[in-house]
């Protein structure tokens, strides 16, 4: 016998978010058109993913009315048994899965870890030696529209020059060890948004302590590659390693940090009280179901074949006729430069004729690109979202071929909506939510 009211949260739990949202179609139409969109165009942006039904359906629990400002034994507010351990269960999974000491799960996002990483190693007004944002860095990586920018005194290296035969556009580790050298920085920070290649942790920290700087990483991107054990782990290596949950990972959006037991005090008071207020103990509780899912042996094979189908497409796409910076791929992601393709042809024009077709992904300045942010010479395409749909390297020719085809008869309305037609089919075969489950 049940005691549960049939509005109870149980008997929410049972039901579809659509049927929860027949109270509010605006809403419910808006969130089926979306799924809709998702599941019938391709998803190649590199910092996006399908998280698994039961990352959502933590995601969308009650604890979302909870009060929780504090941490696990230590709370401002009552009633925190249940978030307690689910925090707790958050943090240890974290530390398991990554071989860390210590783990903060409650960064609303991987610019609220950064900073947070920030506040806790170095002083407003600090010199940070970090990647440059047009050559594949992050905003929070002291772009001057950042309050990164405007708190702390940073210093930008880059990559080396292109070469004919793909050996350049690397993390030009001389320049960062000579700035580290002239600059004396008291932090060094890897980490990028838009590199396809390998970051080497240990070479950081060699030059990090040859300065007597700290040394952060930022996971954000590599993150479930690392968990997997298909990119170098900077854990143990790093002093602090942050990184977001919803990329390469698979889970909830939101960001966390790692760390070693000397500066989990700090680290912890720079998210709260330091950056935040309440944590969000729902979002919380799906970085512990994505933390579990990330440890299957599962997730290993799968992360795997983000890398083999990254690098399938690039060599589809050089066969096409694209320019692959760096000349392919070693992780989840390539920066595509237009330019051999199509000298005329923009990221920004690029990106809309894409979008058309029904082929979803962002332009992206190339390093050195003579474009602007705006408009860039580059796209940056990712394959952990249709690898997780199930796709594979012959997938990855089809759509290298899909690409091609809509960029090359761009003016033709027909022809992309016959690509956006054969995306469609191809979309079908791999749908990321068969049961329908997308929005619950
Ligand atoms: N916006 C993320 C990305 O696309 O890489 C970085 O914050």
């Amino acid at each position: 016998m049940t005691t549960a009211s049939p509005d109870g949260p149980e008997r929410l739990l049972a039901r579809t978010v659509s049927d929860i949202l027949a109270s509010d179609p605006d809403v419910r139409d808006l969130l089926e058109r979306e799924s809709g969109r998702q599941r019938s165009t391709l998803q190649l942006i590199a910092s996006e993913n399908f998280t698994s039904p039961a990352v959502m359906a933590a995601g969308a629990s009650v604890l979302t009315n909870k009060y929780s400002e504090g941490y696990p034994g230590r709370r401002y507010y009552g009633g925190n048994a249940v978030a307690d351990e689910v925090e707790s269960l958050a943090r240890n999974r974290a530390t398991t899965l990554f071989g860390a000491e210590h783990a903060n799960v409650q960064p609303h996002s991987g610019a609220s870890a950064n900073l947070g990483a920030y506040m806790a190693l170095v002083e407003p007004g600090d010199t940070i030696l970090a990647m440059r944002l047009d050559q594949g860095g992050h905003l929070t990586h002291g772009s001057p529209v950042s309050i990164t920018g405007k708190l702390y005194r940073f210093v930008a290296y880059g990559v080396t020059p292109a070469t004919p035969d793909g050996s350049g556009e690397r993390i030009d580790l001389d320049q960062v060890r000579d700035l580290a050298k002239r600059e004396r920085p008291r932090l060094i920070v890897a980490g990028t948004t838009a590199y396809s290649r390998t970051i080497e942790p240990a070479a950081f920290r060699e030059i990090a302590d040859d300065v007597g700087a700290r040394f952060m990483f930022d996971a954000a991107h590599p993150a479930g590659l690392i968990a997997a054990g298909e990119h170098p782990s900077p854990v143990g290596v790093a002093d602090i390693v942050t990184f977001t949950t919803h990329k390469t990972l698979r889970g909830p959006r939101g960001g966390a940090i790692l760390t070693g037991g000397d500066l989990a005090k700090a680290v912890d008071s720079a998210i709260f009280p330091g950056l935040q207020g309440g944590p969000l103990e729902h979002i919380i509780a799906a970085k512990a179901v994505a933390f579990a899912e990330a440890a299957r042996p599962k997730f290993r094979a799968y992360a795997a074949q983000v890398r083999a189908n990254a690098s399938a497409l690039a060599a589809a796409l050089t066969g096409e006729g694209f320019r692959i910076v760096a000349g392919g791929t070693d992780n989840h992601l390539m920066l595509v430069d237009l330019r051999d393709f199509d000298a005329e042809l923009t990221g920004k024009v690029a990106q809309e004729v894409l979008d058309r077709a029904g082929i979803t992904c962002n332009r992206n300045q190339i390093p050195d690109d003579p474009r602007p942010p705006f408009v860039t010479s580059g796209l940056r395409l990712g394959t952990a979202a249709e690898t997780t749909a199930g796709m594979r390297e012959p997938e990855m020719g089809r759509i290298a071929s899909l690409l091609a085809r809509a960029l090359r008869h761009r003016e033709d309305e027909a022809e992309l909506a016959s690509v956006r037609g054969d995306v469609a089919d191809l979309c079908r075969e791999f749908d990321p939510y068969p049961d329908g489950r997308a929005v619950s």
